[in-house]
C-alpha cells in the first residue's frame, strides 16, 4: 500500500490544482493532502486566502481520489506530518523543486510539473480587470 503525502493552499480551487491531486493520486493507493491554514498563509503571503481553511478543506476533500485532508499549520512541521502519516512518498509541484529533498531519507520526493498559466494570483488579476 503506498500512501502520498501532498501540500498547498488550493484558494480559489483551480484546474492546476485539480491536475496535480489527480495525477499524485495516480502514484498512490491513499492520497493525503495538507491543506495550509489561514494563518499559516498569512504568516506566507501577507493575506488569508479568498476561501477560509474550512472550506479549502471541505472542497479537497470532495474529490473522490483524495483519501484525506488535515490542516497544515506551520511549514516546519512537514517532517512531523511525513511520519505521523507513515508517508512512502511527498508529491509537490515544481515551484517547489529541491526544497523538500532533505525529507529524501524518510521517504520518496517527487516534484510534478505545473499545469502552465493558471494561478490564484492570476486569477485574482484576471477578475480584477474584468
Ligand atoms: N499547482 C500546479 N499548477 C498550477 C498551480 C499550482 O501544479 N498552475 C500546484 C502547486 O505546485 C502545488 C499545489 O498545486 O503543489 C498547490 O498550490 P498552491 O495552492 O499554490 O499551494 P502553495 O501556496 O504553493 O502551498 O507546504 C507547502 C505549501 O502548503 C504549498
Amino acid at each position: 500500500m503506498k500512501r502520498i503525502l501532498t501540500f498547498g493552499t488550493f484558494d480559489i480551487f483551480h484546474y492546476g490544482h485539480l491536475k496535480i491531486l489527480e495525477r499524485a493520486a495516480k502514484y498512490a493507493d491513499e492520497l493525503i493532502v495538507g491543506v495550509s491554514s489561514d494563518d499559516l498563509n498569512f504568516r506566507k503571503k501577507g493575506r488569508k486566502p479568498l476561501y477560509s481553511q474550512e472550506e479549502r478543506m471541505r472542497i479537497v476533500k470532495s474529490l473522490n481520489f483524495v483519501t484525506d485532508v488535515f490542516l497544515e499549520e506551520s511549514l516546519e512541521l512537514k517532517r512531523d506530518y511525513l511520519l505521523f502519516y507513515q508517508a512512502d512518498c511527498l508529491i509537490m509541484g515544481c515551484d517547489w523543486t529541491g526544497k523538500f529533498d532533505e525529507f529524501s531519507d524518510i521517504c520518496k520526493v517527487l516534484y510534478l510539473p505545473r499545469t502552465p498559466d493558471i494561478s490564484t494570483t492570476e486569477l485574482i488579476q484576471k477578475i480584477k480587470l474584468l
